[in-house]
């Protein structure tokens, strides 16, 4: 396949451009030549920090997952070839406190952007954000595509919910239209609720004198933790293949949060960093994802992608960045 050929003068809309995939993916697809649109919602804070460097190169338009008329109407502003619906509440802990608007914004919002593409243009080709959440209590482990769902959070079903409805849209109407069953993926412009991030920044200030502690929940879970990068390549890879395929990209390695601090800690010279560490209930869960480890094997055969960067990178590239970060403050 000729890549490079393939992609010229393609557009393409993308959800959730603020968050961290949007932004990566906004940055590969500019490297191909794509025009890009990218659609964001009203916000009282507009720090926009992971789409600064974009502006002047991407097109931003508002609207909603909530609000059908605005998914309609950023359609006909940016007459896509592709779509990539990035947009979620994606925090799994907030999933409990807000079961209703996660399932509005992460489940219905998935079904509301499919019937605006069919009605604007059933030609264009749809990717949805699935995730390895759909697992939850692993029925197999490492999971691949057809290992059965067992979702175990208000987010996890509503995933679930947006994953079978771009299947039924794409069989009932012969739509382009996929989904990646992405296991966990981080980098430096991760949030920093997400445990990894807050482990990077913690680490970052207890070395430069600013923090004695990172409070913390369950740190016996384990995760299949890759860098996002890579994984908006698989994204992009996914609406280039000749025919629509669900596929698993993962790392199929597995690490537990301790393993984490482990490899952060050691970044800046400690070795013993239990002293550092609180346990608080509040970021405990109802219902706990203990373990999560992919079998990629599928993506690897059918696209040839595969996983770059190894864990240690991964947690090395976000410590170093939040050091610098804090320096730099
Ligand atoms: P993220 O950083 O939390 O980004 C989510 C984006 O969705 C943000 O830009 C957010 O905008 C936007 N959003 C939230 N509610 C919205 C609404 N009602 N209407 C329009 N936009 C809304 O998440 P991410 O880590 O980049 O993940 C991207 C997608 O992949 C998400 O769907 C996530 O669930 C899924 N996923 C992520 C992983 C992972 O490990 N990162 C793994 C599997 C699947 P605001 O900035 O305004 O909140
Ligand atoms: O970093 P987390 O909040 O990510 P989680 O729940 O695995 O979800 C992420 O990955 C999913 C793919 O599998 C995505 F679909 C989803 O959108 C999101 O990107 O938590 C990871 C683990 C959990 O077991 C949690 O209980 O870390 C544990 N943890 C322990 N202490 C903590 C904390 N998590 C957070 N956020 N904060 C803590 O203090």
């Amino acid at each position: 396949m000729n890549i490079k050929t393939l992609n010229m003068n393609k557009t393409a809309f993308i959800t959730g451009i603020n968050g961290m995939d949007g932004s990566h993916l906004a940055d590969l697809l500019l490297t191909k030549g794509y025009k890009v649109y990218g659609m964001e919602r009203r916000s009282s804070n507009v720090s926009n920090i992971n789409i600064k460097h974009l502006e002047g190169h991407i097109e931003i338009l508002n609207g909603d997952m909530t609000d059908q008329n605005s998914l309609l109407r950023c359609l006909k502003e940016s007459n896509p070839d592709e779509v990539y619906n990035l947009a979620a509440q994606s925090f799994v802990g907030e999933s409990w406190n807000t079961p209703e608007h996660t399932s509005e914004v992460t489940g219905l919002g998935v079904l509301r952007i499919l019937e605006a593409i069919r009605e604007y243009n059933p030609k264009i080709k749809f990717y949805q954000a699935s995730s390895s959440e759909m697992f939850g209590r692993m029925v197999e482990n490492p999971a691949k595509e057809t290992t059965p769902f067992y979702p175990r959070s208000p987010y996890g079903v509503s995933k679930l919910y947006g994953h079978w409805i771009t299947k039924n849209y794409r069989e009932s109407y012969d739509m382009f239209a996929c989904s990646g069953i992405l296991f966990n993926h981080e980098s430096e412009r991760r949030g920093i609720e997400f445990v990894t991030r807050k482990i990077s920044d913690g680490v970052a200030r207890i070395k430069l004198g600013l923090a004695d502690n990172i409070t913390l929940g369950n740190l016996d879970a384990k995760r299949d933790w890759g860098y996002a990068p890579d994984y908006v390549e698989a994204m992009w890879m996914m609406l280039q293949q000749e025919t629509p395929e669900d596929y698993v990209i993962a790392t199929g390695e597995t690490h537990s949060i301790r393993d984490f601090l482990t490899e952060a800690f050691n970044h800046v010279g400690i070795e013993d960093w239990s002293k550092y560490i609180k346990q608080d209930p509040r970021f405990m869960r109802p219902a706990e994802v203990d373990v999560l480890r992919g079998d990629y094997s599928g993506a690897d055969l059918h696209m040839n992608w595969k996983p770059k960067t190894n864990f240690s990178e991964l947690v090395k590239k976000m410590v170093d960045n939040d050091l610098e970060l804090l320096k730099n403050a």
